[in-house]
């Protein structure tokens, strides 16, 4: 079960720790080999170390290339040591045993995101430290495999508690870690091939590759979780750098991705834009000529649901909208940018989350969206459509005022990203009611009138905000009753997909109704 070291290769591109390692290891009696600038910084150290072309007795060549895929140096990893023809084998060669392996790969995905040329890409593509690192771990039984800085720490302490051995279970759990290094490196290079050459990416790799975050819990605090990053650089969630607060939890992640994925629909160059949002759902989106206006405006939509909400913003994050937004609880505020100020502010709140992504989604994009079922894994593409590329066809008597088309267009973006059904009502560039995630739609026009009417006796209000507003749902309504619920509620105009069998009857009532109406011809689910 336990192994006792004496000799470690150690091949490492971060050297990240490298020095005190090798220390530990040569203080523990173990003998080191190493490659090239491996060893230079081991031996700058001071620290003793041979050369792996000692021991291939064939020297590095075609720039490395080809510098440890020697039989020297797989047959010590591979070797079987108390199987009599391997250690035969061994003799015969002159082949030394090799009982831990410390490696870490050539930075293909840092040299990817930095964006590498073509060949520099390519060259980053490391082959001898995969092969070492699979031949290590496969042969775990006698080979302590690690790939990971982190985890030099463990490898010291065990073999300190182990009188310089390793134990059996220790090299199991070193090789699991080490054969998911290798299958994320290899996504990673597939993935890189797909979108260079335009072509489609796995389905897979709509999972990620490399495990970013481990979050104290899932979903329910009873549920582990981590966050897995796909090398993807588009401006987003997974790629915002965090100013300050604390850890974001699975919910965060979840919540600040829908966040910003919706608030991304509205260009800055046009307008200011927030979205907050509950539950991956929005509560209150608006646009405006400064982000305090467009804050002010979503938060009035439903300022009982905001409480500790998720705010996303179109714009630089200044002080104006900074002071209005830490007024109400916020979990987390995620912007493509900051100024000083604005950060000054939030920085009075120490939990609340800042991200800063330096950028925006491009809402037509393309992009692979996941789903897990049992047994298996959904994958569809993005919903990339956007209401200002779609041909609006009028099917009522009465065309909708310029002001009503301004209003059913900002009301159709946001219905994208409401959990269906998903009804939004909304006035002078702001939802004043949404419905979401219901099972008949009728119930959505329900409850989004119903928040407005809350809303509206919260502000003191006369009458409901949905009074002279407009309507949007996510897919057609099915029968008219939706649609009245709707003109019940004040909506003087409605966009939906159309294409409901019944479409004859749904037009008839909003004619009678006064209500002008217009199809998209597309639909947004969202489930
Ligand atoms: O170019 S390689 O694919 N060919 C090899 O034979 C080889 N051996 C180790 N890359 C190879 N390595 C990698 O070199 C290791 O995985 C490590 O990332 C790096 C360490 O090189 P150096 O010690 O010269 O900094």
């Amino acid at each position: 079960d336990l192994v006792k070291a004496r000799r470690a290769l150690l091949s490492v591109s971060d050297k990240t720790g490298l020095v005190d390692l090798a220390r530990a290891l040569l203080a523990a009696g173990i003998e080191l080999v190493s490659t090239g600038g491996t060893a230079k910084a081991i031996a700058e150290a001071g620290i003793a170390v041979k050369d792996v072309s000692d021991i291939t007795g064939f020297p590095e060549i075609m720039d490395g290339r080809v510098k440890t895929l020697h039989p020297s140096v797989h047959g010590g990893l591979l070797a079987i040591r108390d199987d009599a023809e391997h250690a035969a084998a061994m003799r015969e060669h002159g082949i030394g045993p090799i009982d831990i392996a410390i490696i870490n790969l050539y930075p293909f995905e840092e040299v990817r995101a930095a964006g590498g040329d073509y060949a520099s890409v390519v060259e980053n593509i490391d082959i001898g430290g995969p092969a070492m690192v699979r031949a290590s771990a496969k042969n775990h039984a006698y080979v302590a495999i690690v790939t990971d800085p982190a985890d030099y720490a463990r490898l010291t302490e065990t073999l300190a508690a182990n009188d310089g051995a390793t134990p059996y279970r220790f090299r199991q759990e070193l090789a699991a870690k080490a054969y998911a290094r290798t299958a994320a490196y290899d996504a990673a290079i597939s993935g890189w091939f797909a979108e260079a050459l335009d072509i489609e990416a796995p389905a897979w790799r709509a999972f990620g590759g490399k495990l970013e975050t481990v979050m104290r819990y899932g979903e329910n605090p009873h549920q582990k979780a981590g966050f897995y990053v796909n090398g993807d650089k588009r401006p987003g969630v997974a790629t915002a750098r965090q100013l300050q607060g604390k850890q974001l939890s699975y919910n965060n992640v979840n919540d600040t991705d829908a966040a910003f994925e919706l608030v991304a629909e509205f260009d800055p160059a046009r307008t200011a834009a927030v979205a907050i949002i509950k539950h991956a759902n929005p509560c209150g989106v608006a646009e405006g000529d400064s982000l305090r206006e467009a804050y002010l405006a979503a938060l009035a939509c439903d300022p009982v649901s905001a409480f500790g909400g998720i705010v996303a913003l179109n714009r630089l994050l200044d002080a104006e909208a900074a002071e209005e937004i830490v007024k109400t609880f916020t979990e987390v505020i995620i912007a493509p940018e900051a100024s000083p100020e604005a950060t000054a502010i939030v920085a009075a709140k120490k939990n609340l989350r800042l991200l800063v992504t330096d950028g925006l989604p491009d809402p037509r994009a393309a992009g692979i969206m996941a789903k897990s079922v049992a047994g298996g894994l959904l994958v569809q593409s993005r919903d990339n459509a956007v209401v200002d590329d779609l041909d609006l066809k009028v099917v009522t008597k009465r065309a909708p005022s310029d002001a009503e088309m301004v209003d059913l267009r900002f009301a159709f973006r946001v219905a994208k990203h409401v959990k269906s059904n998903a009804i939004v009502y909304a006035r002078g560039g702001a939802t004043v009611g949404i419905g979401a995630g219901q099972m008949s739609r009728v119930d959505s026009s329900r409850i989004a009138a119903r928040k407005a009417l809350d809303a509206a006796e919260a502000a003191g209000a006369g009458e409901p905000l949905t009074k002279g507003s407009v309507v949007a749902s996510d897919a057609f309504f099915p029968f008219a009753d939706g649609l009245l619920a709707a003109v019940e509620a004040g909506a003087t105009a409605v966009i939906q997909p159309g294409g409901s069998m019944r479409d004859d009857e749904v037009i008839a009532a909003a004619d009678e109704h006064g209500i002008a109406m217009v199809f998209t011809g597309v639909r947004h689910f969202r489930h």
